[in-house]
């Protein structure tokens, strides 16, 4: 550090490798960590994030510019949002047999992330658990058309590790989902290096706290980064078009075009192709009401 500590005042490109509130990691070229911060009141930065900073002390330095982003992985209730990472190849929403799945945060996410361009995986952890494991199968097979990629693994007993190992290669993933579904115990299992704190599940249930507050960015590999994030039980996606929700359920593209109406929302309109999908079975019943709260609650915000 003491090398940097003359440049004081110059500027130096960094990446952000973490994030809490508005206190922020950022690693210089070389390897070296500075604790950085935005200037100003703004903290639009997030994890993944190139920057520009300028050095003020030893260990400080100012967060001048951000560059431009490929995407962003983002949140959006109605009077804040929230950047989980930004230039990221791959949301791995991480799901598991216990605590139960809750199918419209996932769809919520997974929208956001298909709107943002960035493509999603799923993970199914906890695979050990023999007796449950088959109906998480079961209901994650509804969402199925809105990911291109399912594994399946346990953390304990390293089943499935290596193929997922092979699939990061050379890839951005951010790894996100629900408290408790052990997003954190996989990046340690992946990287040893990484000694994220892990939960006890009864007590992410029961007080409703999260075990990982920070989101963090770790180098498994020269061209492979795993970021994990703290779980989450609200995604607002209020920073979402009617067009880049529709990208959330690809499912209904083939059958959009046969609505009567050109400009159809899919909600109570005569002819709705989507609808006659829905009951004669060719589109999930479970993704369709997730999708008609979500219409529903544009309608309001864009009305
Ligand atoms: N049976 C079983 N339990 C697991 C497995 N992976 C993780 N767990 C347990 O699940 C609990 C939660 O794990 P965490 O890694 O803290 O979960 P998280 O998703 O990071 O939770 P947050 O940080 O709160 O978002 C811990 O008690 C882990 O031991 C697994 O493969 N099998
Ligand atoms: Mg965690
Ligand atoms: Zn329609």
């Amino acid at each position: 550090m003491k090398a940097l500590y003359p440049f004081k005042d110059s500027l130096f490109e960094a990446t952000i490798v973490e994030s809490f509130g508005r206190h922020y990691t950022a690693v210089l070229a070389d390897g070296h960590s500075l604790h950085a911060r935005p200037r100003g009141k703004r903290s639009d930065c997030a994890v993944g994030d190139k920057v520009q900073l300028r050095i003020t002390s030893k260990n400080e330095a100012v967060i001048e510019a951000i560059a431009p982003r490929r995407n962003v992985l983002m949140r959006a209730e109605e009077h804040r949002s929230k950047i989980f990472a930004a230039n990221v190849d791959v949301l791995a929403y991480v799901v598991a047999p216990t605590p139960p799945v809750h199918d419209e945060l996932l769809a919520r996410a997974c929208t956001a992330a298909l709107a943002a361009g960035i493509t999603v995986w799923f993970i199914l952890n906890k695979a050990d658990l023999t007796e449950t494991f088959s109906a998480l199968r079961q209901r994650m097979q509804h969402h199925a058309a809105a990911n291109s990629c399912q594994f399946e693994l346990s953390t304990r007993t390293g089943q499935g590790l290596e193929v997922l190992k092979k699939a990061l290669k050379g890839k951005r993933v951010v790894f996100a989902g629900q408290s408790g579904m052990g997003k954190s115990t996989l990046l340690n299992a992946l990287h040893p290096q990484a000694k994220q704190v892990m939960g006890e599940l009864s007590d992410a249930l029961s007080s409703g706290k999260h075990t990982t507050t920070a989101t963090r960015m770790f180098q498994l590999a020269e061209e492979t980064e795993l970021i994990d994030s703290p779980g989450f039980q609200v995604f607002g996606i209020a920073h979402l078009s009617r067009t880049q929700l529709e990208r959330g359920f690809p499912e209904f593209e083939t059958y959009a075009p046969e609505c009567k109406f050109y400009n159809c929302w899919h909600l109570d309109e005569p002819g709705c192709a989507i609808r006659k999908a829905v009951e004669n079975g060719a589109i999930n019943g479970i993704r369709y009401d997730v999708f008609k709260r979500l219409m529903r609650e544009a309608a309001k915000r864009l009305s």
